[in-house]
């Protein structure tokens, strides 16, 4: 006797598409295909898409920032927002403070998520203190641990790495088989081009996107390249907003460079206008790199279509609009500067894509699920345990509803913020039910469990071979 039959489902994976039912026991896939028995209980999907669960391979949660502000949401809300939106593993950042060991971090950051967590997690580090000790040990006895993947920031005053800092980085990843994350703005471009601004009193939202222009990530999306060549090791550029960036990396790869690119919904849908919306509303927006205008959007499709981007990810980093930790008056201060850099989407991430890419005939249905599942699973060590529908893989799983049609309404979202940047949009296609671990654990848009359910996993090294 099965736990579990999703019966008559469209499954749908990386590379194929097939009618089958999908049956599951102690939390693993056990058999597909049809007439497979008895089964405690029976999901049935007449009519919908049964798509391994979306993975989401760039999110932050409750991570400390600069000036003290606290992000909008902790681990619960966080990764119950990502569930509903059809994600059954995310992977948010653990920052490392100035003078912090990495292992306290994580202890910090793993005390905040045990117990807490209605997705499966696990974590990148963010390094801001590369000491010899952190690279020379820690580093490398954290990547054993299943810490495989590191980010690294060129912009922001209390994080940025100077190149010699990053090509140290990236030369314990060549020797452990980590995999480095790259987040390329120019910091001294930036910050001239913010106090020209300010002199001349330009302080409103949209001077965060004026004074993060193209060129700015074009420049340092080239560097990191450049670096990791030197270096030797593959490279993920994240969060890649404009076509100069995607040259870089279509140039990079012809150089035979082993780059991952990785785009996120905000690149697709809004532009630098929402940034100046009245009464500080554009603030909203205020994420880094800023969304461009609409020939960059055509761009990021394009990479999507083409195979620039293997990942599409939320970049979700939510900070609320109003009270004292929101955007709408940052500290009190009123200039771009200080509005905290980030947007929520974790839990729009999927139906975005799905609608405005499988519906709008852009992407095949099987490109989207490498790119919201399978794709960050075989980046980030977790493949084939996760992000595909197989015999052996956690019964992880979103039940699909292609047709379901809904307006993105925040008061219908379950995130810990108070709007969402996509607020009235009209989506087709939306999960209805999600399976993670063999429990179904969201029946027909409700939430059938309470927190914990989801839990650390350690993860292997990358074999970006899995991904060419
Ligand atoms: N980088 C991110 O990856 N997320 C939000 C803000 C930022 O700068
Ligand atoms: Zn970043
Ligand atoms: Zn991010």
């Amino acid at each position: 006797m099965f736990d579990l039959i999703v019966r008559n489902g469209t499954v749908a994976t990386a590379a194929d598409v097939f009618s089958s039912d999908v049956a599951i026991k102690d939390g693993r896939i056990v058999q597909l295909g049809h007439d497979l028995g008895e089964a405690r209980e029976v999901l049935d999907a007449t009519g919908k898409l049964v798509l391994p669960g979306g993975i989401d391979s760039h999110v932050h949660i409750a991570q400390p920032s600069g000036d003290g502000i606290v992000m909008a949401d902790d681990f619960e809300s966080g990764t119950r927002s990502a569930l509903f939106g059809g994600n059954t593993t995310v992977m948010p950042f653990c920052l490392q403070q100035k003078g912090q060991s990495l292992r306290a971090a994580l202890d910090g950051y793993h005390a905040l998520a045990e117990g807490n967590c209605y997705t499966d997690v696990s974590f990148h580090l963010i390094l801001s203190d590369p000491t010899p000790s952190v690279l020379g040990q820690e580093l490398p006895a954290l990547v054993e641990e299943g810490y495989t993947s590191f980010k690294v920031f060129m912009t922001y005053e209390d994080l940025r790495l100077q190149d010699s800092e990053i090509l140290k980085v990236m030369a314990v990843a060549q020797q452990t088989g980590a995999l480095v994350m790259v987040h390329c703005e120019n910091e001294d471009a930036i910050r001239f081009l913010v106090d020209a601004h300010e002199a001349a009193a330009a302080f409103g939202p949209v001077s965060h996107a004026t004074t993060r222009p193209a060129a700015v990530e074009r420049e340092a999306t080239h560097r990191a390249l450049t670096l990791a060549e030197i270096a030797r090791v593959p490279v993920v550029i994240v969060h890649v907003s404009n076509g100069a960036a995607i040259e870089e990396i279509a140039r990079a790869r012809s150089r035979g460079l082993s780059v991952i690119g990785e785009t996120c919904p905000q690149y697709l849908t809004l532009t630098a206008d929402d940034l100046d919306g009245m009464d500080w509303e554009g603030a909203k927006f205020v994420c880094s790199p800023p969304p461009r205008d609409q020939a960059e959007q055509q761009n990021c499709w394009r990479g999507l279509e083409l195979g620039t981007f293997e990942l599409f990810s939320s970049d979700h980093c939510p900070f609320r609009y109003d009270g004292p930790q929101g955007k709408r008056n940052p500290r009190g201060r009123k200039s771009f500067r200080h509005i905290p850099n980030g947007i929520p989407g974790v839990e729009t991430r999927m139906p975005i894509l799905f609608s405005e890419g499988v519906v709008g005939g852009r992407i095949s249905l099987s490109r989207f699920v490498a790119l919201t599942s399978t794709n960050h699973a075989k980046a980030y060590g977790l493949y084939p345990q996760k992000g595909t529908v197989a015999i052996g893989a956690d019964a992880d799983l979103a039940i699909w509803d292609p047709r379901l049609t809904r307006t993105i309404r925040h008061a219908d979202l379950h995130d810990g913020g108070d709007y969402s940047p996509y607020e009235g949009r009209a989506i087709t296609g939306w999960p209805t039910d999600v399976v993670l671990g063999g429990q179904w654990v969201i029946r027909d848009e409700e939430l059938r469990v309470s927190k914990g359910l989801g839990t650390y996993r350690a993860r292997q090294k990358s074999n970006l071979s899995l991904l060419r």
